[in-house]
């Protein structure tokens, strides 16, 4: 059987973080997702999520495609993570292209590409403007 598994920080959930993990699981037959930790975030974008890493968790746990989550504390886990999981593919939208390909000696690297015109930040920008 095979493993995938897919990192992100899912916050404010919405259709591009779904179709994303959606075709993720269709890769294989057993779904691994790790979400950022609070703490990640804020070291990768500067700000703490909207929803805390708990619930952000609990939203990803209870999507069908999806079969495990943990919490990802830091990219540079990523090999360790793919080994402890025994992932046979890792993917990522199209955002991180090229930026994993050094693991492909362990697994099969696929990025799939965004949804596009929507994001958390523009979410933001448009709940905060009305
Ligand atoms: N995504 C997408 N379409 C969008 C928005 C996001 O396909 N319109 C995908 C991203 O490409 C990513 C996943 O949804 O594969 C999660 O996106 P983010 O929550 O923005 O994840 P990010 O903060 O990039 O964290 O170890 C890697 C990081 O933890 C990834």
């Amino acid at each position: 059987s095979r493993t995938v598994i897919t990192f992100g920080t899912f916050d404010v959930f919405h259709v591009g973080h779904l179709r994303v993990i959606e075709r993720a699981a269709a890769l294989g037959d057993r779904l691994v997702v790790g979400v950022s930790a609070d703490q990640l975030n804020v070291s990768k974008k500067g700000r703490e999520p909207v929803f805390s890493e708990r619930e952000r968790l609990e939203i990803v746990a209870a999507l069908k495609p999806v079969d495990e989550v943990f919490v990802e504390e830091s990219l540079d886990l990523k090999r360790d993570y793919i080994l402890r999981y025994g992932a046979d593919v890792l993917v990522m939208g199209d955002d991180w292209a090229g930026r994993f390909d050094e693991f492909g000696d362990i697994c099969e690297v696929v990025y799939l590409p965004r949804t596009p015109a929507i994001s958390t930040t523009a979410l933001i920008e448009k709940i905060s403007s009305t």
